[in-house]
């Protein structure tokens, strides 16, 4: 146990990592995937099913006006979680992959050009990749890359060259899912913006393991999905600076974004109503607040801290068992180890880990280039979040033994 965070009883407020698994104590090392929803967060949303449930933004009654406070509140959380100047400038979205969709179509549409450039990095997730080449192909537009090393870092040596007059763009992720890469985002952005380049942070796998705050980072926009910070599945955020925002043109139209529609003409409303057509994922709102209570009661600092200890303890670990090579050894990682096994196809390895209780993920990580990049068709990765501790890592590397004997 380290000594920034009491893991056990952390671990009384998760049923699922308490309860046998295949008869067996679940080691839940996929956290990357999704994190698990500690108990205070799941009760929120069952009260507010319960007994509060009704619209929000839907006029005079008590109930509604009570369901709105609880939902803006939860807005307010992300807010000051984010360190944004105003809560109008968090949007909801269904997650990441829906808030990158939205800078793509609605930013982008108005903004990219033939032959203009939108610059991302080689370790992007599919999320950040697939709605830019969507946009680049209607537009007439190029994608272009910002290479890394074979330890998994960015080589910013080359970013002044790729930055040019016609890169509209630039897309990086705070925490590569596949390598554990901490990118130095703020070096980034400020090289973005010493030419007038806005810069679009993929926070999915960073806002878990680090305090954030978009105005010291200076991003233009910050996405992230709430379920990956132990929130439910179903909302997302978009951050956003205001100009940008207010400037964009709404992507889904509807209800709740309107001051007034005739047949000839619709009024939208300002941010962040006009970017949120529909009735909102009220009960994931306030979950996702709920979270980020417990989170912030457990102090990011403190996570930051005990995950890195335990990354620490894992990497020695893992890198002692032979035949193991870790993919992705950045100097400055959170929270995600990566390897492959001599001889050994990563989905063998996972479900016999499965079989021993232990839950990573194999494949490709919806991460393709980064798979091309080191030349696998897939990798084994344990990801570790603040409700884990040395004994899971112990039980991976004893499940990683058992597979070696069985192949071996
Ligand atoms: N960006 C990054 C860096 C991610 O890790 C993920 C999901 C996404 C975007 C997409 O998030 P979504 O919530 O919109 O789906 N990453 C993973 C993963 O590593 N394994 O499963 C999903």
């Amino acid at each position: 146990m380290t000594k920034y965070l009491d893991v056990a009883t952390i671990r009384q407020d998760f049923p699922l990592l308490t309860a046998p698994f295949h008869g067996k104590r679940l080691v839940y090392l996929d956290s990357a995937v999704s994190g698990q929803v500690p108990l205070p967060a799941i009760e929120r949303m069952h009260h507010y099913e319960a007994y509060e449930h009704t619209n929000v933004h839907r006029g005079v009654s008590t109930l509604s006006q009570e369901a709105t406070d609880s939902y803006e509140g939860a807005r307010e959380k992300v807010r000051a979680l984010l360190n944004a100047p105003s809560s109008k400038q968090v949007i909801w979205t269904r997650g990441t992959t829906e808030s990158i969709n939205l800078v793509a179509q609605a930013w982008g549409r108005q903004n990219v050009k033939e032959g203009d450039e939108i610059l991302l990095s080689a370790m992007e997730h599919h999320a950040n990749i697939v709605p830019w080449q969507l946009l680049a192909q209607e537009k007439g537009a190029k994608i272009k890359v910002i290479p890394m090393n074979d330890r998994g870092e960015l080589i910013l040596e080359d970013l002044d060259g790729l930055l040019t007059e016609r890169t509209k763009i630039v897309g990086v992720t705070q925490v590569s899912n596949v390598l554990g890469t901490i990118n130095p985002v703020k070096e980034i952005i400020a090289k973005a913006h010493a030419k007038g380049i806005p810069v679009l942070v993929d926070g999915a796998q960073g806002v878990p393991h680090m305090p954030v705050d978009v105005q010291d980072l200076d991003c233009d926009f910050y996405v992230f999905s709430g379920h990956k910070l132990s929130g439910p599945t179903g909302i997302g955020v978009l951050y956003g600076r205001k100009e940008l925002l207010e400037a964009m043109p709404p992507w889904h139209g509807g209800g709740s974004m309107i001051l007034s529609v005739t047949w000839e003409k619709t009024v939208f409303m300002g941010i962040p109503a006009k970017l949120e057509a529909g009735t909102p994922a009220i009960t994931q709102a306030i979950g996702l607040g709920a979270a980020i209570d417990y989170l912030k009661g457990l102090s990011f600092d403190r996570i930051a801290a005990h995950e890195h200890a335990l990354l620490q303890y894992a990497t020695d670990r893992l890198k002692a068992i032979e035949g193991l090579r870790i993919i992705g050894e950045a100097a400055n990682k959170a929270s995600v180890i990566s390897f492959v096994l001599e001889g050994i196809h990563p989905h063998d390895i996972g479900s016999i880990l499965d079989h021993e209780g232990i839950v990573v993920r194999a494949g490709h990580h919806c991460a393709q280039p980064v798979m091309q990049h080191f030349q696998v068709p897939a990798t084994t990765r344990a990801s570790l979040a603040y409700y884990n501790d040395e004994a899971d890592v112990d039980a991976l590397v004893v499940g990683i033994q058992k597979v070696k004997d069985i192949f071996g």
